[in-house]
């Protein structure tokens, strides 16, 4: 569990409740597909599921992709099509891409339900559970900005364009940037999920901006990677970073003071509700086709409170 229900904490912005259904009528078998395998964040999901999952007596396997990509994401959909379960919960890695192949999923009978990313007509699908992105990417800039009260470069740390996460995070920080005029917006820079790459983009980015104060890192691996890239530049007293996620290795950063403030979401609630969502769309329950799920920052000062340790992913 991350900090429980959507709506339990006063502090966290708007979020949609869900009615959570009773036992299921049958031991129905839902499908896991996560964006992908051994990513903190869809581990803590899957922790989610699987709980809810035992609660409701219904059944979930769950498999992955090595990497964050839709040419080795859809050769899974593709296979658990074919084995028509009752229903099949995805993160989708790509808007586009991965469209045509869960409207087959649909079309073949099972019960789909987004978690977490999306693709760009959803309407295939039960019910679409998320996080606010934008408002998480927003509070980001907020974070951002009480680090460097006196403004100055900033850029985002992404994985990949086209995908509605990430994508939604960035706008969020972008569109807040650009309403500060203290603030300059440098731009975007694509990891792809990886690391090695996001610490490469990172050096390059500071020889091009020496005078950078802040960088978005949009998610747990651009997190990583940015923190890397900033660390072996010696430019840590400088720039300030913001990351996406709180799972073990970003709370450990955020301990050493690597990366400065977390944007944590609610992995294992989203799970838990993508179960509630498909058990309720096969029993003829009460759906709710659009959920969003709240967020809390943490920074090293309310990591150690209840709220702070509520927020960070368990696995
Ligand atoms: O930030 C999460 C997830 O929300 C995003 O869609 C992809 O990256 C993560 O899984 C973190 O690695």
């Amino acid at each position: 569990a991350d900090g429980g229900g959507a709506s339990v904490d006063p502090a966290a912005p708007a979020a949609t409740s869900v009615t959570v259904p009773g036992k299921a009528s049958k031991n129905y078998s839902i499908q896991f597909i996560q964006g992908v395998a051994g990513d903190e964040f869809y581990i803590s999901m899957q922790c989610g599921i699987e709980a809810e999952a035992a609660k409701l007596g219904v059944t979930v396997n769950t498999q992955g992709p090595q990497k964050f990509d839709p040419t080795l994401q859809r050769p899974i959909v593709d296979s658990v099509r074919a084995n028509k379960p009752d229903a099949v919960l995805i993160a989708p890695t790509d808007v586009t891409a991965m469209q045509s192949p869960l409207e087959a999923v649909a079309q073949g009978g099972s019960k789909v339900v987004l978690v977490d990313t999306t693709t760009e007509d959803p309407s295939y699908a039960a019910s679409a559970i998320a996080s606010d992105n934008i408002g998480g990417g927003k509070a980001a800039f907020e974070a951002i900005k009480q680090l460097n009260p006196d403004g100055g470069k900033v850029m985002i740390m992404s994985t990949d364009p086209g995908i509605s996460t990430t994508d939604a995070r960035a706008k969020g920080f972008e569109d807040a940037v650009k309403a500060d005029s203290k603030f300059q917006y440098v731009g975007i820079q694509y990891s792809h999920n990886d690391p090695a790459t996001a610490a490469n983009l990172m050096t390059s980015s500071l020889q091009k901006d020496a005078d950078l104060v802040g960088v978005f890192a949009a998610n747990l691996f651009a997190a990583e990677g940015t923190a890397t890239g900033v660390r072996q530049a010696n430019k840590g007293a400088q720039v300030k970073i913001v990351g996406f996620d709180a799972g073990p290795g970003q709370v450990k950063a955020l301990r050493d003071g690597t990366v400065n403030a977390l944007v944590a979401q609610q992995p294992a609630t989203i799970g838990q509700y993508g179960v509630d969502m498909a058990v309720a769309a096969l029993d003829g329950g009460q759906v709710t086709p659009k959920v969003q799920t709240g967020f809390t920052v943490i920074t090293k000062e309310n990591l150690d409170t209840p709220e702070g340790q509520a927020a960070v992913y368990k696995s």
